[in-house]
């Protein structure tokens, strides 16, 4: 009896003193302090397609990137999009096939990622993987996120899908130390999928890729139910493709051999030509600036200053 009163008492004064410790807050999210107050859903992020294909080899046609990662996160790059496939049972990072271009295994990816987030910890990155082989999310890539220490950051959703609308708060997320959202193209859902692993689909939708037309003509290329477009996030794919084979040999080639356009990326990266493409897909989304923006040589053109503009910080 009196050893119960005890405790009650140690937990009520517990209790009272941790709510007289005030919550650590962050004061600066993602650069600025006025984008604290924001919801994840309703800022413009840089990604960068292909994070992984980065050489400097100007021969290396399956390159999408000059620069490394941490390069690409120190110039400010809050998106990473990149493509896996097996090979010889490790998960790796390959462009179309890993003899073209082997970026190494998802593990080492990772972990260069996580050393970014832990000197950078005011940070929300979103990572935005492709699954064309449909790896199990639970047997292979959960265990990836595992070793690279990187499962604690990746925020959970208190239900799936999230409206656009309905996103915490960029201070929210930084507080909580769930800073890290992952989006999967494909096998998200289903038996085997872990709750940090988030159907794309279902919350973003997307613009065509491998797009060759300059003037970048906005349509709703892959979305997903059950939420209606209008509440879906959305992504730009700004960059521009050039066709090797003259379309005069177009029947030898089908489509023709498409690769990504370096002596381009200072005009595609540019003001003019992301703003033309942002303003053509705003009205498909309520007015709404993309939430992500997915370029091709990031360090080319102007890209950044254009997200602080759109995000009312210019
Ligand atoms: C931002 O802060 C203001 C003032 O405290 C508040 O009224 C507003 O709802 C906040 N916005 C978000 C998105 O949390
Ligand atoms: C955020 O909200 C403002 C105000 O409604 C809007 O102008 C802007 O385009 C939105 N940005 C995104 C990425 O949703
Ligand atoms: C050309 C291009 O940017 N294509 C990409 C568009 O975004 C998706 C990411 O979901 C990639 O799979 C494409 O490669």
């Amino acid at each position: 009896m009196f050893s119960r009163s005890i405790w009650s008492l140690v937990s009520f004064a517990t209790l009272a003193l941790a709510a007289t410790i005030p919550k650590r807050r962050a004061t600066t999210c993602n650069g600025s302090p006025e984008l604290c107050n924001r919801s994840y859903g309703n800022v413009t992020f840089i990604g960068s397609h292909d994070s992984f294909a980065f050489s400097k080899d100007k021969l290396a046609l399956s390159r999408d990137q000059t620069i490394d990662i941490p390069s690409q996160l120190n110039l400010g790059v809050r998106a990473l999009q990149a493509q896996s496939h097996m090979k010889d049972g490790v998960l790796h990072f390959c462009h179309t096939s890993c003899i073209l271009f082997d970026g190494g295994s998802v593990v080492n990816y990772l972990k260069t990622v996580k050393t970014f987030l832990d000197a950078n910890p005011n940070e929300v990155l979103t990572l935005i993987f492709t699954n064309p082989e449909g790896v199990s999310p639970a047997k292979v890539w959960k265990p990836a996120f595992d070793e690279a220490g990187m499962t604690d950051l990746a925020f959970v959703p208190k239900s799936i899908p999230v409206k656009q609308s309905e996103w915490p708060t960029l201070g929210e997320m930084i507080d909580s130390g769930k800073r890290v959202v992952v989006f999967m193209d494909a096998n998200a859902e289903g038996p085997e999928s872990v709750p940090f692993i988030l159907p794309e689909f279902q919350m973003i939708w997307e613009t065509p890729f491998s797009v060759t037309d300059a003037n970048f003509p906005c349509k709703i290329d892959r979305s997903g139910g059950p939420l209606a477009d209008i509440d879906h996030m959305y992504m730009i794919n700004h960059s521009l493709n050039k066709n090797l084979v003259p379309s005069i040999f177009g029947d030898l080639f089908g489509e023709g051999i498409i690769v990504s356009d370096p002596d381009n990326a200072d005009r595609t990266n540019g003001v003019e030509s992301i703003m033309a493409n942002v303003n053509g897909c705003s009205p498909l989304a309520g007015n709404r600036s993309p939430n992500f923006i997915l370029l091709d040589f990031v360090e080319k053109g102007d890209a950044f200053n254009v997200a602080k503009k759109l995000n009312g910080l210019a």
